[in-house]
């Protein structure tokens, strides 16, 4: 990293000749974060994972996926105090000298800025990160990431989709305003959300004697009977998590989109599950790469109201507290291939457990297909597995049991883990302590 302090006009901010590969630049913008977006894209940077955006700003940022030429570490917005600008930003980037000169060239030339700093690493140094103590402080972990957005994304379905679009944004403010505590808004679903949900209701329905593993169908059976799941409306988030709070004590918080790894396994550390609300978009109803509420109600809501898989997720959620950014990937990469995707072994056959293959109806035929590969579910190979969230998944991993998951997940952490000191959960108040270690 390197430094330049103090504000810089745009012409002069230099890129020294002992440049290490990463740069902070603190950005001042004049017309939201669209410019900067576009520039982004056209000096071909990628922001895999790690782009965030607060919540109260503008949300609107899209980026390539491949990560061409740089990549964007991280990055933060809020909304500016001078009257010129719309935006601060924060953006940390890794790329080669040359590519940067390009992006600042880029930016310069986009006109969408006012001021631009370029700072060393150090003025933002690392701290413990933070994490809730309290349930409540969850409203703290809201930071979405910039992914599968309509508005910016040529790629997703809603993109050409003005009103949907619409939408989508008015039920993400009812996430940015939700408090702890707080009912959730009821949503009048339109006709053809209702469509969406009973369509892909019906299919999933279908394959679940076969598919689904046996705790699912369980559990299913208790939701259309009594909390209201039926192809002809779309079950209520509040509805839902009164439903769960009584089976396992999970509950449900609205979620605007896509959250930050490291904010949305907090939420699981106090049985919270950060649900979105909108639905996918009706032209696209069997996979969908992004979550919405029917991947919420039909692949994950299920599981969670199971007393060992509520423990399992909890557990996750409780080792991602204060672990480092190396770390959160891992457990997000973990949680991915069994929350999400894992398989489990019932007589001998292959059954799905994870949510992203039960609220798919391509994907979970593609995954008991004998096509991808089947690997047994390891903590330590699967959580460093690369995989991609664009299209089905080419491998999957099976464990035995959820309670096996849970006991090696156990094993793992415990061998593992860079925290100095234990975090312990106390339910009567709904927060953690930590435990010094002696
Ligand atoms: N692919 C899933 C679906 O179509 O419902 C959503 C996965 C979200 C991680
Ligand atoms: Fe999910």
């Amino acid at each position: 990293a390197f430094l330049f302090s103090g504000g810089v006009t745009l012409e002069e901010a230099p890129v020294p000749a002992d440049y290490s590969g990463q740069a902070i630049l603190l950005l001042g913008l004049k017309e939201g974060l669209a410019p900067l977006a576009r520039v982004l894209k056209a000096v071909e940077v990628g922001c895999p994972s790690s782009g965030v955006l607060e919540p109260k700003g503008e949300r609107s940022f899209g980026f390539s996926r491949q990560n061409l030429k740089g990549k964007v570490l991280h990055l933060e917005s809020r909304t500016s105090l001078r009257r010129d600008e719309t935006h601060d930003v924060l953006l940390e980037l890794e790329m080669t000298r040359e590519s940067l000169l390009q992006l600042l060239k880029s930016i310069r030339n986009s006109q969408a800025l006012t001021r631009m700093e370029i700072v060393h690493e150090e003025i933002v140094g690392f701290k413990e990160p933070w994490y809730p103590r309290h349930v409540s402080e969850l409203d703290n972990c809201n930071h979405i990431l910039t992914k599968f957005e309509p508005d910016l994304d040529y790629a997703h379905p809603g993109f050409n989709d003005k009103e949907y679009r619409r939408r989508r944004e008015r039920i993400a403010n009812i996430a940015f305003e939700y408090k702890h505590g707080e009912a959730i808004p009821r949503i009048q679903y339109t006709e053809e959300e209702v469509r969406t949900w009973g369509h892909v209701f019906r299919q999933i329905e279908s394959l679940l004697p076969s598919h689904a593993c046996e705790q699912y169908n369980r559990v299913f059976k208790v939701l259309r009977e009594e909390c209201g799941y039926a192809p002809d409306s779309i079950p209520q988030l509040q509805d839902v998590s009164g439903f769960l709070q009584r089976r396992s004590g999970f509950r449900l918080r609205p979620a605007a989109g896509l959250l930050t790894a490291r904010d949305f396994l907090a939420s699981l550390a106090y049985r919270v599950f950060q649900c979105t609300q909108y639905v996918r978009h009706g032209s696209a109803p069997d996979h969908s790469p992004e979550p919405d509420c029917i991947h919420e109600l039909l692949g994950h809501v299920p599981m969670l109201a199971d007393q060992e898989f509520a423990q399992f997720s909890q557990e996750i959620g409780l080792a991602s507290l204060g672990a480092t950014d190396e770390e959160i990937e891992k457990f997000a990469t973990l949680y991915w291939f069994t929350v999400e995707f894992g398989l489990c072994k019932e007589n001998g056959q292959l059954r799905a457990y994870g949510a992203g293959l039960l609220s798919s109806y391509g994907e979970l035929q593609h995954a008991l297909s004998g096509r991808p590969q089947i690997n047994d579910f390891e903590p330590g190979s699967t959580a460093v597995q690369e995989y991609q969230d664009q299209d089905f998944q080419d491998v999957y991993f099976v464990a035995d049991t959820v309670r096996d998951a849970l006991e090696k997940f156990r094993r793992w952490v415990s061998a593992g883990l860079s925290r100095r000191y234990e975090i312990a959960y106390d339910p009567y108040t709904s927060s953690v302590r930590v435990l010094d270690s002696i």
